[in-house]
């Protein structure tokens, strides 16, 4: 697109929202601080780095065998590095224990260290980004009948306890080293697929298990916990042990963050409405912003309803600095690249549309009890230039605007991901 008319379209919007009290200069400021946790698993469909090479499990699937998937750490560095080319703004990543460099040898997930993940804290601190981390609890022999902090088999269980422990101390180191907080997200795939009887004994010993796993404390400039739950999963489509009212409970009771995955909750149900309801009590939240398809949760984010509500919940409440915003989808059917940057600029353009709304204006019709016009206003800002001003924080941020985006990444897939197969 070209320089001049993105500047010509800005400057109208500009004036546009300035009639409504927006400043769209202090928006586009407020946009460029907000930080996006990107999954590293977007680039090779969940695959990892283990030497075994074990399927993906714990319920998950990839569908598609779309060519130039990232085979190797050094492909997945490669295509990072070009997702953050493409982005505006700021980004952090977001790794699982099944991506750490084992140099070709089979390290169990009782085995992780350190020094399995130094290269990556090197390579982040290179690029002046921080890291989330993930324990690995699924993809794996002992998760395969289904349960792992849960399992009945006592030593399954501590095998994964010893896991997600290793894990809680190589993300806090994450966080010293390169001093930005990693944020470790627990999410695991325990549950039944037909109807068990001891609900209750499984998530007692679930919560035996977390509390066993936090007792280990770090300061929270290095580490902060996250626990993400979900409603159902392939093979656990009856009960899933770390439900929702689980894990509310849970991040209440110990002040831990809850990570929300709008891909994990029934589809009438709003995630954008939980917000306001959790951080009255917790002190922080993740999101994992994704796209449900009726059973899948794990679709591509679009611009949709559901994204721009949690969004605008988020902006309306003041919260921005209390939620970290990470991604969570993974499809193998269309350039993974592509998949992963209209992902990740879903995500920032949601956040724009609700940075762009004149908010305490429509609140003022609310507390007088104006319904029309809160209703009204709400609908005109669906027609204001939004593309316009993202275009120009594009323009502004040095990254492809609009549709050069598109010719961008056929560059790279036809230069770098086609000569992989
Ligand atoms: C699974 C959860 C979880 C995973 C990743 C790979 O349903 O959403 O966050 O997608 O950890
Ligand atoms: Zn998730």
């Amino acid at each position: 697109m070209k320089k001049e008319f993105i500047e010509k379209a800005y400057e109208l919007a500009r004036q546009e929202y300035a009639e409504m009290g927006v400043n769209t200069d202090e928006v586009l400021k407020k946009l460029d601080e907000l930080v996006i946790s990107l999954h590293c698993w977007q680039t090779d469909d969940v695959g990892g780095f283990e030497k075994a090479g074990s399927e993906l499990g714990g319920g998950l699937q990839v569908t598609g065998n779309y060519p130039g998937k990232a085979r190797t750490m050094e492909e997945m560095k490669a295509d990072m590095d070009k997702v953050f080319s493409l982005l505006p703004g700021k980004q952090r990543l977001s790794l699982h224990a099944i991506y750490g460099d084992f140099g070709g040898e089979t390290v169990d997930r009782d085995q992780i260290e350190l020094k399995h993940f130094q290269g990556w804290i090197d390579w982040a601190k290179a690029r002046g980004i921080g890291l989330d981390f993930n324990c690995t609890c699924f993809s794996h022999p002992w998760a395969d009948d289904g349960f792992t902090l849960s399992s009945k088999n006592e030593t399954y269980r501590r095998f994964w306890i010893e896991h997600v422990k290793r894990c809680r101390r190589i993300g806090a180191e994450m966080g010293r080293q390169l001093g930005t907080p990693c944020i470790h997200n627990l999410w695991i795939p325990d549950g039944s697929k037909d109807l068990p009887v001891d609900r209750y004994g499984y998530r007692a010993l679930l919560k035996e298990a977390l509390d066993e796993i936090f007792a280990e404390e770090f300061p929270t400039e290095q580490l902060k916990d996250a626990v993400e739950s979900k409603l159902f999963g392939i093979g656990s489509e009856a009960m899933v042990v770390g439900s929702h009212d689980f894990y509310l409970c849970y991040a209440a009771q110990n002040k831990k963050l809850i990570t929300l995955d709008n891909g994990h909750f029934h589809p009438t149900e709003q995630v954008g409405d939980k917000i306001s309801a959790i951080l009255q009590f917790v002190p922080e939240l993740l999101l994992h912003m994704t796209r449900g398809v009726r059973w899948d949760s794990d679709h591509v984010l679009t611009l949709n309803d559901e994204s721009l509500l949690i969004t605008q919940e988020i902006v309306r409440a003041n919260a921005l600095k209390r939620v970290n915003v990470g991604l969570d989808y993974f499809d193998g059917s269309l350039n993974r690249i592509g998949a992963y940057v209209v992902g990740a600029r879903a995500a920032q353009q949601a956040f724009l549309f609700a940075l762009l709304e004149p908010t305490s204006m429509i609140r003022r019709w609310e507390e007088a009890g104006k319904n029309f016009e809160r209703l009204a206003y709400l609908e005109l800002m669906k027609t204001k230039p939004f593309g316009a001003v993202w275009n120009y924080y594009c323009l502004l941020s040095g990254v492809p605007v609009a549709g050069d985006l598109i010719a961008d990444i056929q560059k790279y897939e036809t230069e770098i991901q086609s000569l992989r197969n």
